[in-house]
Formats: C-alpha cells, structure tokens, sequence
C-alpha cells in the first residue's frame, strides 16, 4: 500500500484545503491529540505543524466539536496531525455528542497506526475527577500498551522544570502517569500566540528517541486490532474516489479520504464506526 510506507509522496498532499507539492521521499510522523476541553489540543497541533490551522480560541465552551485531521512538512518529516474534541466535553453530556466513538473513528483514520499519541494537560487547571474519568475512558479505548507510545505535553506554563518538577510533588495522579509514560513529557510554554523553539525541537527529539525506540520494541507505531479492516475501509473509498477522479494520484486520493473519514464523512462511516467491541483495545 503506498500509503504506509514512509511518506512516499512524489506528487503532491493535500491537507484541507491547502496542498503542498512534495519531490522527495519523506518520512511519516502520525500524532493524535488528546485531552480535556481547553487544555490547548490545537494549540499544540499548530505548533507541531508549523502553522495556523487548527482552530484554537478562548471560549467557554467546546472550539474542537469534531476530529480534525491537518499535515505539513517541518523539518524534512511530513507530520500528520489528529485532533480531537475535550474528553468529557459539556457538549457531549448536554448533546449527546460520542466524543469515544469520534475518537476511534480518529484512530482508525491513523491508518497504519500512529507514532505519538500526545496527552496535552493545562498547568492552569486543578486536576478533577472529571480529568480522572477522562483517563480511564481512554485507557478503555486504548489498552495499557498505548502508554508506550505517549507523550505529555503540558501548557500554559513557563519553560521551567523545576516548576512542573515542584507542581507534580503535589499531583499523585500525574506523577502515576509520567512513569507510565517513562517520563516523556514536554513544556509548550505560556503564550497563546506561539509556542517557543526551543519547546518544539525538545519534542521533536522526544518523538524521534520514542519512534527509534519502539522501533527496537518491535513496532514503530500503535497499531490497533481495527487497523486493517478500518485500512480496507479507507482503500475502497479511495477506490471509489480515483473512479472519480482518474487524474488524482493515489497518495492524494487517499490523503482526501483520510480527512473526510476522520470528519465522519466516509461514505463507509457506518462500517468504520461499527469497528468496536469492548476488547478492541487489543494491539497487535
Ligand atoms: N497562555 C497560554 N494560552 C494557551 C496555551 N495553550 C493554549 N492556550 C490558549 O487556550 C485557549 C484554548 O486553546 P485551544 O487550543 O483552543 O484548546 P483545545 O484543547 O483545543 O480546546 P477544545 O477544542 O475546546 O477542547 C486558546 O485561547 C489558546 O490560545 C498556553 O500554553 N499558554
Ligand atoms: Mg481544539
């Protein structure tokens, strides 16, 4: 499949509606984001990508009302971007809106699994049950294993440590998760308008130790038990598409079926979203 091979772009990629035209073998870094309402998801996904594209405001309620799937080339690696809505979101109990089931969808559309799956927690925010419930959700939709492939980004904090260091002293709960995590946790700073350099290289190089190191482990990326029928799932809407549109090339065709299935806009979105029972954590 030229899809899961390491970003074997030679025409171009479209994200959205942006497209950017690619000459050389590039390498993939699939990253899902998650984490409670506001806690700066899509700040943090702009910041990896480089750029302004998830929508990321102050507001009372929920900005992310549904996954969203954005890419960009940065440093030589082609960073494809999951975001989702807060776990537990207001809107989910007061709308009935399935954030879990958008989630999954989410995941599937990581086909072939993803890299980094990146808690983003507020530094601003006392940790409450409903975070608590928030991690328990998702360690019922993942499995305990997708701790190896996490990373902690915490924001609306100063670059410091010794900060975090004295904060987490006082946090059971967070402390419980960086050992799960191995310690791999990183500061996004405290400016809601950019995230300092410094912050992304360090993460950066955190992504690239983690890859290498699952690599070793055996698998470079999670791969959920769905992967494969939600994979065939993306192949025959692309299918579909290149009927279509038989000038597209098929990195492209399955760029834009990616971001329409993590929209829930698969014409097959009943079949992605029928790929679930309680064990379907399970990671081959
Ligand atoms: N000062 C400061 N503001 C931040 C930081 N991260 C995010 N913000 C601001 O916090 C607000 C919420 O950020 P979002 O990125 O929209 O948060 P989100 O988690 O995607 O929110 P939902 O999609 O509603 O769940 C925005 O106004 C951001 O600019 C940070 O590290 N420091
Ligand atoms: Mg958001």
């Amino acid at each position: 499949m030229a899809h899961a091979k390491p970003g074997n772009l030679t025409k171009a990629d479209t994200s959205g509606a942006q497209t950017t035209i690619f000459s050389e073998k590039i390498e993939e870094r699939r990253i899902i984001l998650i984490g409670k309402l506001g806690a700066g998801k899509s700040h943090c996904g702009n910041g990896i990508l480089g750029k302004q594209f998830f929508e990321s405001r102050r507001c009372w309620s929920s900005v992310t009302r549904q996954c969203r799937y954005g890419s960009a080339t940065r440093n030589k690696f082609l960073y494809r971007i999951y975001d989702t809505p807060g776990v537990n979101s207001p809107e989910e109990l007061a709308t009935s809106v399935d954030v879990e089931t958008d989630i999954r969808r989410c995941l599937y559309c990581t086909s072939p699994g993803f890299h980094a799956i990146v808690l983003v927690l507020s530094a601003a925010e006392r940790i409450t049950k409903e975070d608590m419930a928030m991690l328990k959700k998702l360690d019922g939709l993942l499995g305990e294993s997708a701790y190896k492939y996490m990373i902690l980004m915490i924001t609306k904090l100063e670059d410091d440590e010794t900060v975090l260091h004295e904060m987490m002293t006082e946090a059971p709960q967070i402390v419980e998760l960086n050992v799960k995590c191995r310690s791999r946790r990183v500061i996004f700073g405290n400016d809601a308008t950019k995230i300092p350099d410094a912050c992304v290289q360090k993460f950066d190089k955190m992504l690239t130790n983690l890859i290498k190191e699952n690599a070793k482990q055996g698998s470079e990326y999670y791969r959920h038990k769905y992967y494969d029928e939600a994979t065939k799932i993306l192949e025959k809407d692309k299918s579909d598409y290149l009927k279509d549109h038989p000038d597209t090339s098929e990195s492209v065709a399955f760029e834009i079926v990616r971001n329409r299935a993590t929209e829930g806009l698969s014409p097959r979105d009943r079949e992605l979203r029928s790929l679930n029972d309680p064990n379907c954590c399970t990671i081959s």
